[in-house]
């Protein structure tokens, strides 16, 4: 498959790297961008080899600034910004549901969409020079998608309310104090940083992986006597895998499980 506004490579060890890859614009994502990584997403679930996907941007400045500004030019009215809005949203649900974990290598700046798109992943991890931030409200405009609606549920509802509100971008030091990223490292250190931990968890069990991640995902928004059945189900059917026979014999022999993802 063609791409022109992202890079896309799969490699042998079960890893997969999509870039967004207008650094012209730092990466600012317009509809066509969106598109690409719908398209990629579609590639990383039908391609079994596929186990895990690390998201970064291209160059050494921006992860990506946000939803290509130009593109607001050809919004006519709230409805057509909705819907507009609606697309970023889709994707990066799509991203929290696909089958297999997502890490954000975070290049640069995330502000914006740039941030939504990394609050979309599983776990992130940033460079030192990394920079955050939701400064919609510069713009004249609120968040649309999904600021307002999952930074409150990684960093709380006041400090939320503080970076939508003021605009202010926070370093990569900050986002890990307020639990935005989950690590941080030099520069130079993030894509091997980013590969090692994408190589340690595509030598996990896979069904495992995902009922994890939808365990996670799910469970917090309901309340928790149907987080714990969900996650009850969720363990019955991990017990229930060719993965879970070879773990817990693997353990008992002393040598390293080979996982199938069956
Ligand atoms: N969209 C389009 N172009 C951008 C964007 C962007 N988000 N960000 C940067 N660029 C462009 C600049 O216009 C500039 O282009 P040119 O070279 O042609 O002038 C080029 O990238 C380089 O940028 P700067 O010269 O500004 O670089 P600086 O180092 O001086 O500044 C910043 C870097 C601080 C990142 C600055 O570029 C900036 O503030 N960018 C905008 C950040 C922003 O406001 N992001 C939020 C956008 S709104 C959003 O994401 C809402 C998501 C939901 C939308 C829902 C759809 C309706």
């Amino acid at each position: 498959m063609s791409y022109e506004n992202i890079l896309f490579e799969v490699r042998d060890n079960g890893v997969a790297i999509l870039t967004v890859n207008r650094p012209k614009v730092l990466n600012a994502l317009n509809q066509a961008t969106l598109d690409e990584i719908d398209r990629a997403l579609d590639e990383v679930t039908a391609n079994e080899a596929i186990k895990v996907l690390i998201v970064t941007g291209a160059g050494d400045k921006s992860f990506v600034a946000g939803a290509d500004i130009n593109e607001f030019q050809l919004l006519q009215n709230a409805y057509q910004a909705e819907e507009m809005g609606r697309k970023g949203q889709r994707l990066t649900q799509k991203i929290e549901a696909l089958p297999k974990p997502v890490i954000m290598a975070i290049n640069g700046y995330a502000l914006g969409g740039g941030c939504e798109l990394a609050m979309a992943g599983d776990i992130r991890i940033a460079a030192s020079t990394a920079r955050f931030g939701q400064p919609e409200v510069n713009l004249g405009i609120i968040p649309g998608y999904g600021g307002t609606q999952r930074l409150p549920r990684l960093v709380g509802k006041g400090m939320a309310k503080y970076l939508c509100m003021t605009g202010d971008h926070i370093t990569a030091e900050e986002a890990l104090r307020i639990g935005l990223v989950e690590k941080v490292v030099e520069p130079e250190a993030l894509m091997d940083e980013a590969l090692k931990l994408a190589e340690k968890l595509a030598a996990k069990p896979p069904i495992a992986l995902h009922l994890i991640k939808k365990a996670i995902q799910e469970g917090p928004e309901m309340d928790l006597d149907n987080g714990l059945k969900l996650e009850a189900s969720y363990f019955g059917i991990s017990m229930n895998t060719e993965d879970r026979v070879e773990g817990t014999r693997a353990f008992l022999e002393k040598r390293p499980a080979k996982f199938t993802g069956k």
